[in-house]
């Protein structure tokens, strides 16, 4: 009897096990970091039943409580100094706030934390006041630099602008995920805008949008072409000085506020890239901001100007931005803000940051990040980037003496500032799990809790994804060592070993041209721009290799404040991670650790390869605490991340040693194809192209 007892029990067990896993096994990755959890029972005061956005933290905690079973939550609206919007208290069960979105976020917080295993009060404000998604999609609903599939917001064909179930589920979902870290506000169309984004039926389609997201804490902004007046409004000029234009932005600021009237404002790419702008009509960035500042002042919305900016003729694309900039700087209304991209280049895998942080003194400036993995690997390779803006936002400016950091300069911790702001290109589109490559949600999540909490560590960071995302559904004691410490390993290291295959020591913009993935040094096609060609970058010829923006260079340094100008000048002072940003070195060059410049590159490139493959060991070792879907997505985006970080060391090894004319050191393993292969093969389709050189 005993014996039969003992048997059944053991086959319910089993049962248990097997039917888990079974349960654990199908995971599209569509839940993000929010996956449902057994919640207990909760009760919840103080959640206004007229307010959406209540409504939705009473929701979440009733779905999601891991506190004491029965507890009783309190949401309370209070008048507290200490709290700016947005900010929140957590004090046992009760989450106080200045506004109903600081209780959203605050009950976001509270959750995260139970799940996460760190209960504590806490006094919570965001950094900065706007958190904002920059969407770089099309009307047609394709995405420039999108990996993820098709817009979620936009469409192309009959039904392009009939807002259905799907499209209002997806964008709620989106929503809520951006709330959960705090992102409140999201630009819904490209910088490279269509004037049709200001047409009847895409409004109207911005404003069911906004509709959903509303509640959500989500502010809407458009980006804006700045010859609409011509292309849209049939106007003969988009002159901002000339009253007919003034007159045309002015009415379609009315109209938009009237669809929605909590519209957030407007981002702006002028005079960039063939983008029409104020210098058309011989008028200044000055000129151009202000006047639609002006058209949207009495509604409170605001101007994010763009400073990405640069022509062909200049020696050295690095500097235009700080050149254009700094003139007109105190010389923009209080409703604009200048948005400026983390390098003075483009988003590359490392850059210094630009030099307008902290210079422009009396203009706010925002941080633009490229969460898209544009130039890291696009979504199939695996690159955790908070550590890439952790290394921004630590960087001192020295402007305002020492610990100017990019961080304090911009979220007005140094400058008073109206408006504070970061914005981040977002990397969601219409697949199933949002980002392409599990890990990529990663990186929508970093930017988030960073533009929330910008002294957070990458680490952190990683410890609250992993646990969110990876959570075990099976409880197991080994899930800390076996799964929890090597993946966070991972995704720490994971941005310095892109930097490592592809372009270690200060060596940027050496990409295939267009795609920008993969190598394409030798990228240089007859007729086209040289700014846009790897050559102007890395400089290699038989005396060495590498950008001399020295004082005897381009003098780039000067536009830094010192003592960094001087110590990025000198070569022994410049940290060996801008080496080659900055100078232009021999091949014999001595390093630090005594190598030749030559044979660090070699090893650079050698050592990103092994890393990538000791990813691929790593993950093959946390298979057993993982899905059977999410395991074999990874498993298979790392495969092709080796193929490609080889591809990488391969064609820079054989390319850069036509120049250095030196031996590969022994350690370094050999290229497995010849150069010719290399220059042949596009590195994202592999498929043969002509024509590369
Ligand atoms: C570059 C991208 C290009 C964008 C541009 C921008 O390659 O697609 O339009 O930045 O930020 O990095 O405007």
């Amino acid at each position: 009897m005993k014996m039969i007892t003992k048997a059944s029990k053991k086959l319910i067990w089993a049962c248990a096990f097997v039917s888990l896993a079974l349960c654990a096994k199908a995971d599209d990755g569509h839940n993000l970091w929010l996956r449902p959890v057994n919640a207990k029972a909760v009760k919840v005061t103080g959640a206004n039943p007229k307010s959406a956005t209540l409504a939705i933290a009473k929701k979440e905690i009733e779905q999601a409580w891991l506190g004491t079973a029965g507890a009783t939550v309190k949401l309370k609206l209070v008048k507290d100094p200490t709290l700016k919007a947005d900010g929140f208290k957590i004090a046992g069960n009760t989450v106080s706030a200045t506004t109903e979105s600081g209780i959203l976020y605050g009950v976001y917080e509270m959750l995260r934390r139970q799940q996460t295993g760190n209960i504590s009060n806490v006094v919570s404000n965001p950094s900065y006041q706007i958190r904002i998604l920059n969407h770089w999609d099309n009307l047609n609903g394709s995405i420039e630099r999108g990996y993820a599939g098709n817009s979620i917001f936009w469409r192309a064909g009959d039904n392009a602008f009939t807002v259905t179930d799907a499209d209002k589920k997806r964008w709620e979902e989106y929503a809520r995920a951006n709330a959960s870290i705090g992102i409140n506000a999201s630009v819904l169309n490209n910088v490279n805008a269509s004037p049709n984004m200001l047409g009847e039926k895409e409004l109207a389609r911005m404003k069911a949008i906004a509709a959903v997201l509303r509640p959500y804490g989500i502010k809407t902004y458009l980006a804006i072409n700045f010859a609409s007046p011509m292309r849209l409004g049939g106007l003969k000029t988009a002159d901002p000085l000339d009253p007919e234009v003034i007159k045309w932005w002015k009415a379609k600021v009315a109209e938009v506020y009237k669809l929605v009237p909590d519209f957030g404002g407007f981002l702006v790419k002028a005079n960039s890239e063939g983008q029409p702008g104020p210098q058309d009509f011989k008028r200044t960035h000055a000129d151009g901001a202000n006047m639609l500042a002006d058209a949207l002042k009495p509604y409170k919305g605001i101007v994010m100007w763009r400073a990405f900016v640069y022509n062909a003729e200049e020696k050295d694309r690095a500097k235009q931005a700080y050149l254009e900039f700094m003139p007109f700087d105190g010389k923009f209304r209080d409703n604009v803000i200048i948005q400026v991209k983390n390098g003075p280049i483009d988003f590359q895998p490392r850059e210094p940051f630009s030099p307008l942080f902290g210079a422009m003194k009396k203009t706010p400036v925002m941080p633009e990040l490229q969460i898209t993995q544009e130039y890291l690997g696009h979504a199939e390779q695996l690159a955790f980037l908070a550590t890439m803006w952790e290394e921004l936002y630590k960087s001192d400016t020295y402007q305002e003496g020492k610990n100017s950091t990019v961080a304090r300069v911009t979220d007005g911790s140094i400058f008073p500032q109206k408006y504070t702001a970061v914005a981040g290109v977002s990397n969601v589109g219409l697949d199933t799990n949002w980002t392409g490559h599990d890990f990529a949600q990663a990186n929508w999540y970093a930017f988030g809790r960073l533009a929330w909490n910008n002294q957070l560590k990458s680490e952190d960071i990683a410890n609250e994804w992993i646990k969110l995302t990876f959570a075990p559904t099976i409880e197991n004691k080994d899930w800390n060592k076996g799964f929890y410490e090597p993946v966070k390993k991972m995704m720490l290291d994971s941005r310095e070993v892109v930097v490592n295959y592809s372009m270690p020591l200060g060596l940027h913009h050496i990409f295939a041209g267009n795609h920008h993935y993969g190598p394409g040094a030798w990228y240089a096609p007859r007729g086209t721009r040289k700014d846009w060609t790897p050559p102007y970058y890395h400089q290699a010829d038989e005396n060495g290799i590498g950008f001399d923006r020295t004082k005897t260079g381009t003098d780039a340094v000067d536009q830094y404040h010192e003592p960094l100008s001087s110590e990025f000048n000198n070569v022994a002072t410049t940290p060996e991670i801008y080496l080659l940003y900055f100078h232009h070195l021999s091949w014999d060059y001595k390093l630090k650790n005594g190598q030749t410049l030559w044979d660090a590159l070699c090893n650079h490139w050698n050592t990103g390869v092994n890393q990538v493959r000791q990813f691929q060991v790593t993950w093959d070792k946390v298979q057993p605490y993982v899905d059977a879907e999410r395991f074999t997505r990874v498993q298979e985006k790392l495969r092709r991340q080796t193929r490609d970080a080889q591809f990488w060391k391969d064609a820079n090894l054989l390319y850069f040693q036509q120049f250095s004319k030196r031996p590969f050191p022994d350690n370094v393993e050999r290229p497995i194809n010849n150069l010719n292969y290399y220059i042949t093969t596009d590195p994202l389709s592999m498929k043969p192209v002509q024509q590369r050189r």
